[in-house]
């Protein structure tokens, strides 16, 4: 009787849960209008994260400094914040993966750490196994939990000792280390990862890294570091498609990288749309150069082999220039295109100057162009996705368009308390207006077919430290266990979206990675268990 009454205690404490699950889920919102079931079916939907900003163990296993360590030790971040445990992903990444399986996530976006994989960063400097062995066990479980592994090679973190021998990006010495670094890569994970990103948005990198230092390694190098950087970012590239696409291999029986994982490599770009202030033809001008400047700037030599002219114009005394070999290389040097979007501004132009771009924030009546989030950088737009997507296509006619990152940071979602936190209506009404335009662009045949949310969970905000929150996860970074909470925006996405969207394709590729030759002969089948 005592073990009756047990089991309908526990059935009515289950109902009681399920009940409350359902109440706390039942105020999410529709999907939204414009994404039929039938395209959230045939997209693919995930999370985006990068090394520094979740992994930690900063001085664990073998790892050296990156330019991050260094630049956050030196006191440069909001609240005197590190990266040193961040999210501690670097112990907690089986319980990440079990969390994106439930919530229905096939496909993970993550970025591996230069300085983790080889601690002296350049070329013929040893690989680090315990490096090796952390990423392979990330890798296998993530696959274990049926999720599609996307990687970024470089996502902001330079190891240090590269810094120090030739001022990182700005020597010409970056372009061999790079490829060597990414040879590396592909030579230890190329059999399960056939998604690549060289770079994480090198507008940042060189802008912000270098140009105006404002981001580790934090030393200004003027407009002339920061297109030299662009430079040898634009090359390292090229050479690593080329590594990837044309070089036989001799451990793949000859073949390529690309052929034997049936493999991609892009870059993810980040780029703000910019729509003109007023139809005046100065304003009009101004937005056309604002996206070729920002965007342009990469994205051209990689689909049409060199700088838009208006760069190569406005730009003249310090935007180097590619040889003929080198825009050889670069043109259609990139199997998708990937695209960090997040908001959009305003433009305003000179009728005397060409080449300036004015942003702003409002419009010509001094009304926003939408609510402002926690980052002072990011408004809500969601039309301006649509816009961006629209101008993306018809510029370039990429094969493939993935978006790569897109989130927001909900306003002073920090100094809530979990409970709050996690109701982030803001962040479900982000999600909901740009999908919606997302969608609207799909089915104008703008070729977009896998998006990433930015991002899994809260995490290191660059230099403001943990101080603005993306995640749809929440973590609470004040308890020990650095607990993860899921926010409304997750189960929205999860529900909508993660749920319903198309399989990772893991395990597609060739068995061991390698071409079939006609010797090898075809695999018995196992004999049926009895
Ligand atoms: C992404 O950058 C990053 O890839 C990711 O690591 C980051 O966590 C996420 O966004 C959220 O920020 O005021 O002139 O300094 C987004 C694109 C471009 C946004 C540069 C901030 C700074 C403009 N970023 N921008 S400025």
């Amino acid at each position: 009787m005592a073990h009756r009454r047990l089991q309908l205690a526990a059935v009515l404490a289950l109902a009681a849960f399920a009940v409350a699950q359902a109440r706390q889920i039942s105020h999410l919102p529709d999907a939204p209008a414009m994404c039929p079931l039938e395209m959230r079916k045939n997209t693919r939907w995930g999370v985006a994260t990068a090394s520094y900003q979740v992994e930690g163990g900063w001085n664990l296993g073998g790892r050296t400094p990156s330019v991050w360590d260094t630049f956050s030790h030196a006191g440069f971040i909001k609240n005197n914040d590190t990266g040193d445990v961040a999210c501690d992903m670097y112990h907690k990444y089986p319980q990440d993966f079990k969390l994106m399986r439930e919530l229905g996530i096939k496909h993970y976006r993550f970025s591996f750490s230069w300085n983790r994989i080889l601690p002296q960063g350049g070329k013929g400097t040893p690989v680090n196994p315990e490096g090796i062995a952390f990423y392979n066990s990330l890798i296998n479980e993530m696959i274990a939990n049926n999720i599609r592994p996307y990687a970024t090679i470089f996502h902001w973190d330079l190891p240090q000792v590269l810094q120090d021998k030739y001022q990182g990006l700005i020597g010409e010495e970056f372009i061999a280390d790079f490829v060597n670094y990414a040879n590396v890569l592909f030579e230890n994970f190329g059999d399960r990862i056939r998604d690549w990103m060289t770079f994480n948005e090198p507008w940042v990198t060189c802008v912000l890294q270098y140009g105006q230092g404002v981001f580790a390694p934090g030393i200004p190098m003027g407009d002339e570091g920061m297109y030299k950087c662009g430079h040898n970012l634009l090359r390292a590239h090229a050479k690593t498609y080329q590594l990837y696409h044309k070089v036989p291999q001799a451990k793949l029986d000859n073949v390529t990288f690309a052929d034997a994982a049936r493999g991609k490599v892009g870059i993810a770009l980040n780029i703000e749309y910019l729509e003109p202030l007023t139809e005046a033809k100065e304003d009009v001008a101004a937005a056309n150069y604002g996206l070729e400047k920002n965007l342009g700037w990469f994205a051209d030599p990689l689909f049409f082999g060199d700088y838009p002219a208006s760069l190569k114009s406005c730009a003249k005394d310090v935007l180097p220039s590619f040889t003929a070999e080198e825009s050889k290389l670069l043109k259609g040097s990139l199997d998708f295109l990937g695209i960090n979007f997040y908001t959009g501004k305003f433009a305003k132009g000179s009728a005397t100057d060409k080449c300036s771009v004015e942003t702003r924030e409002q419009d010509v009546n001094g009304k926003d162009i939408g609510p402002l989030a926690e980052s002072s950088w990011l408004r809500v737009v969601p039309w301006s996705f649509y816009k961006l997507l629209k101008y993306v296509q018809s510029r370039y006619d990429p094969k493939q368009i993935i978006i790569t990152e897109n989130g927001v940071s909900a306003p002073k979602e920090d100094s809530m308390s979990v409970q709050q936190a996690i109701r982030d209506d803001f962040r479900v009404n982000y999600y909901k207006g740009y999908l919606d335009y997302l969608c609207k662009a799909i089915s104008e045949g703008v070729k977009v077919n896998t998006y990433f949310a930015w991002s899994f969970m809260d995490n290191f905000e660059w230099r403001e430290g943990y101080s603005q929150r993306f995640g749809i996860n929440h973590v609470d970074f004040d308890s020990p266990e650095l607990t993860r909470t899921t926010k409304d925006s997750g189960k929205f996405l999860s529900k909508h979206f993660f749920r319903v969207g198309r399989g990772g394709g893991v395990g597609a590729r060739r068995p061991g990675g390698r071409k079939p030759t006609k010797e090898t002969p075809k695999a018995a089948k196992p004999a049926k268990q009895q």
